[in-house]
């Protein structure tokens, strides 16, 4: 890890230890077992997300064609957000590529890592796709691309978005308006609100990956913060309900107990039952799709669903109103 990088986590650490309730950042579940948990995580019979969006990807590829409203006339780029292995966008890459379309592939990601493994795998399975990977910060390389000439359509798959805040999602909108051009489109995955019985199992599977996951963050304090976190004094603990539409994921102390972080020098004090807030997963539908976008130049133009209506594509195109 580089330093800035270690002294941000230094200080994230610090800051969400010391806060009332305790917090940690989502984003430092993904070290390099981090995602090999979340690999595992998408194959697991619970998780329905990533399968349920797979077969938007798989069944109805010439749908979403169609409603991006291109033509094999005129270039795009085809830019997503945290692509990881592309499973998903393939589908769609084939497709594209056998009807002839023109096209540049932009997979932007904070990981070089994730971003080789996609360009081999895309050199040996679509080797006609022109494959640019970009490393870095999303916004950044965006603002990099916003004077080419060619249309963007930019991807963001998974429900990655449902990992901020409405507040948060809704500034992400409005600076992902503004490096976009009027012809330009998102194309936004997100899971969609449903019943708990579905929902919490996703996030609490029997195999207990998900629990390995979410107690990697302390096993990750650990290695690289030189903590003391006794890991079977923590118990993964998800929680939903229908009415918020948000699934959170805690880690709950088990005992009264204390744990000392070397690199900062300082001890934390965690009461039996104290929880620690890691993650929230937020469920959409179409008036909070709105919301967050209110502020912001882009507006629905239509949308794709599985066969379970568990998980919707949105398409969203630059309004013409701001
Ligand atoms: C990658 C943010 C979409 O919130 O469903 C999976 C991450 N966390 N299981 C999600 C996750 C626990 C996932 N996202």
């Amino acid at each position: 890890m580089q330093s800035s990088m270690l002294e941000q986590f230094k200080k994230d650490v610090m800051e969400g230890l010391s806060a009332k309730p305790k917090r940690l950042p989502s984003k430092y579940f993904y070290d390099q077992r981090g995602d090999e948990l979340f690999v595992q995580i998408m194959h697991l019979p619970e998780y329905y997300l990533t399968r349920a969006e797979h077969e938007i990807f798989r069944e109805q590829t010439e749908n979403i064609i169609q409603e991006l409203g291109i033509s094999p006339e005129k270039h795009f780029e085809l830019i997503e957000l945290g692509a990881g292995d592309g499973t998903k966008t393939k589908e769609l890459l084939a497709k594209l590529t056998a009807n002839g379309f023109s096209y540049d592939y932009l997979p932007i990601d904070i990981s070089q890592n994730a971003l080789n493994g996609l360009k081999d795998s895309l050199a040996i399975e679509l080797p006609d796709v022109c494959c640019r990977p970009k490393q870095g910060d999303y916004f950044e390389v965006l603002e990099s691309l916003k004077n080419g000439k060619h249309q963007k359509i930019v991807l963001f798959l998974g429900s990655n978005i449902g990992n901020l805040s409405d507040e948060r999602a809704a500034d992400f909108m409005n600076e992902l308006g503004k490096t976009l051009n009027p012809d330009d489109i998102l194309f936004l995955g997100v899971d969609i609100i449903k019943d708990e019985s579905i929902v919490l199992p996703a996030y609490n599977d029997s195999a207990g990956v998900t629990r390995a996951f979410n107690l990697n963050l302390l096993e990750r304090i650990n290695r690289e913060l030189d903590a003391n976190f006794n890991i079977e004094n923590f118990e993964h603990a998800p929680e939903y309900t229908v009415e918020s539409g948000v699934a959170k994921s805690f880690l709950k102390s088990l005992e009264n107990q204390s744990v000392y972080i070397r690199s900062i020098d300082r001890e934390f004090h965690f009461e039996k039952g104290e929880k620690i807030h890691t993650e929230v997963s937020r469920k959409y539908n179409d008036e909070i799709i709105e919301k967050i976008t209110e502020n912001a130049p882009l507006e629905i133009s239509s949308k794709l669903s599985d066969s379970n209506n568990y998980f919707t594509d949105y398409i969203l195109r630059i309004s013409n109103h701001f």
